[in-house]
């Protein structure tokens, strides 16, 4: 059986999302790490990072949400959400899912821990403009890319659809200025897929019935 241990909104989503695409069974078991849940001796033998999403299918554990989603789709996919391995298809997917988790969120995530990831002490919002320019940058490289595209990679969806619309999503929260309509329209087909919608409605579920 598959688990995914995460929380909601948080990279977790991505796995969720893959989860959902694949229409894979699983369970989601809710960590808080606000409240310290990762920080657990249980939680660290899973990841020592004391970060999600951490994945367990029966006794395998795998952290970091590319690689979990690279596994998913390489071994239950059967063709989907990745191209074939040995491809030029399969480069260029590598490049774009690289490129969105080292480019496009590293600011955003600068900008989230000196907002509230790292000790206060540490907290400065002198790197804001830095975290600008840098999420501009890539946001740019991204939007280009995209003039005249579906999807990121070839002529279907793949993981780095969902990786970029994660992240996109994350930037639009936190209030990162994203003028392209191409750019905006891409980001609502994604978010129109059932599996999205899914996933999605599973919280919402799961929120009410935590807070009701
Ligand atoms: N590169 C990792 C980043 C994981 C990560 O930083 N997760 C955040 C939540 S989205 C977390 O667990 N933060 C808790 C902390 O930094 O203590 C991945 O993509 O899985």
């Amino acid at each position: 059986m598959i688990e995914l241990i995460g929380l909601f909104p948080t990279r977790s989503n991505r796995v969720q999302w893959v989860l959902e695409e694949l229409e894979l069974p699983y369970t989601f078991l809710k960590v808080d790490f606000k409240a310290g849940d990762t920080r657990s001796d249980a939680f660290l033998q899973l990841n020592p990072n004391g970060k999600i999403p951490v994945l367990r299918d029966g006794e395998y554990v795998l952290y970091e949400s590319a690689a979990i989603a690279n596994y998913l789709a390489d071994t239950y996919g059967d063709g989907r959400l990745i191209p074939p391995v040995g491809t030029k298809m399969r480069g260029t997917y590598y490049q774009w899912l690289f490129y969105c988790t080292s480019e496009l969120e590293q600011p955003l995530w600068t900008a989230a821990k000196h907002k509230f990831a790292l000790p206060e002490e540490l907290r400065t919002q002198a790197v804001m403009p830095a975290v600008k320019y840098e999420f501009d940058r890539a946001y740019q490289t991204i939007a280009n890319w995209l003039e005249g595209r579906e999807f990121m990679v070839g002529e279907s969806f793949t993981c780095v659809d969902i990786f970029v619309a994660h992240t996109m999503a994350w930037a639009n929260k936190a209030g990162m200025d994203m003028p392209a309509a191409h750019v905006a329209d891409y980001m609502a087909r994604m978010m129109g897929r059932p599996a999205f919608k899914r996933m999605a409605e599973k919280e919402t579920v799961a929120f009410s019935k935590a807070v009701g």
